[in-house]
């Protein structure tokens, strides 16, 4: 254990303290498995909060990486490079959009929603100079500015942070009457996850996303989902709006687009939209480079190959079933999508932290959040026999007494 304590203690060190991991050092990835410093093999449940949908160290994703670092990494958008033009197609025709803005992180793509969707508010439907609202729900998880946490209704995400920025409007998640309240006459958008993942793995009533599209049809008010997490196959669709037949407005990805190899976010819109910015008005200094518009294209060419979507539809139904029909004292429910699951620990039988520890100790790793929820979400490309060998461990810790 001397290496692993070694290691934790030097990030304690030099690190600011805004995180609080379990105590395992990953120092290699293949697939749905990582590997310990000590020599400890985990299946990866987690998958980098979805961002490694395609497992770890994807050969095809690697290769482009590779490749592409031996010709040309970055040039900023002062110039143009070979590459963007190519990955944005690639994502525009899969996800069925005009047009793409590519940014580097999933709170970046969310601010670029949040100002083209503003702005389009301004020029286009005409609401009054600096009126603009945005409806967005509680529990809600977009990221990290300081934008986005003004609108956060976790207390612990604002605490500190403040003054925020105006302009939101938070309603319950899954409430549709809230959200006809909600919208008058300057409402520009409604940013939602389609599942909530830091929420705690919340699926809202079936119907909801429906009758929100249209509902904001109705007002002409742009529907903004955040497929960062749910999207890009991890509930069993390529944007997990599909489960509802909605054609989102603007579409925000992120996370598995660039494999866990790369940050890389687009953000997705119709022309109406997009065409709301001119030269200057938005930017980043990484966004759209060629290393990361080759590896989104070997990203995106994975998830569509390996039918990644079909996986996670298949494999999740049968795994939720089999964690359903697990008899513990300790679940209240087991609830989620595709891969995308949570199992809610009672809160008479504590929090979800120590099941968490103890499925680390039985070589599954797996995050707990907002403290009831163990959340499992494996690499879409694990398959069903190592699955099998996860719920024998999983039933262990999850039938054993309260800890
Ligand atoms: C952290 C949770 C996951 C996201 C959605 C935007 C972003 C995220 C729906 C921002 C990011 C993360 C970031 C990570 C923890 C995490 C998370 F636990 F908070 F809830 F995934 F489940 N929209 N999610 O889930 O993307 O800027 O980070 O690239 O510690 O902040 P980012």
């Amino acid at each position: 254990m001397g290496r692993t304590e070694d290691l934790i203690r030097e990030v304690e060190c030099w690190s600011a303290h805004n995180y609080h991991p379990l105590p395992v050092v990953i120092e290699r990835g293949e697939g749905p498995w990582v590997w310990d410093v000590e020599g400890n093999r985990y299946l990866d449940m987690l998958s980098a909060y979805s961002a490694v949908n395609q497992g770890h160290r994807h050969p095809k994703i690697v290769a482009a990486l590779v490749e592409q670092a031996q010709r040309l990494t970055l040039t900023s958008r002062a110039f143009h490079n070979d590459q963007m033009g190519a990955f944005l197609h690639q994502v525009c025709e899969l996800l069925g959009y005009p047009k793409a803005l590519p940014m580097n992180t999933g709170a970046e793509a969310v601010e670029t929603a949040i100002k083209a969707v503003r702005k389009w508010g301004y020029t286009v439907k005409g609401v009054a100079a600096d009126a603009a609202e945005i409806v967005v729900c509680e529990e809600n998880f977009h990221g990290r500015t300081t934008t986005i946490v003004g609108f956060s209704s976790e207390e612990q995400y604002r605490h500190g942070f403040g003054p925020f920025t105006p302009g939101f409007r938070l309603i319950p998640y899954g409430d549709i009457d809230a959200l006809r309240g909600a919208i008058n006459r300057n409402t520009v958008g409604f940013l939602v996850e389609p599942i909530q993942g830091e929420g705690g793995v919340i699926v809202p009533p079936e119907g909801y996303l429906k009758v929100a599209a249209e509902l904001c049809r109705e007002a002409n008010v742009k529907l903004m989902a955040d497929e960062i997490q749910t999207g890009l196959g991890r509930t069993g669709k390529l944007l997990a709006s599909e489960w509802e037949n909605v054609r989102p407005d603007v579409v925000m990805l992120g996370k598995a687009l660039g494999g866990g190899v790369y940050p890389v976010s687009v953000t997705l819109a119709d022309e109406e939209v997009m065409d709301v910015f001119t030269p200057g008005d938005h930017g980043s200094t990484f966004g759209g480079n060629p290393l990361a518009a080759a590896v989104g294209r070997a990203a995106l060419g994975v998830i569509v190959e390996e039918r990644l979507p079909e996986r996670a539809a298949e494999l999740g139904a049968w795994f939720m079933d089999e964690l359903r029909a697990i008899e513990s004292p300790h679940v209240e429910q087991v609830r989620g999508k595709g891969l995308m699951v949570g199992v809610v620990v009672k809160e008479s039988s504590g929090t979800a932290r120590p099941f968490c520890e103890a499925l680390m100790e039985r070589g599954i790793l797996a995050k707990e959040t907002h403290q009831q929820v163990v959340r499992f979400a494996p690499p879409l490309v694990v398959t069903r026999d190592v699955l099998e060998q996860a719920l024998e461990s999983i039933r262990d810790v999850i039938q054993a007494p309260a800890a």
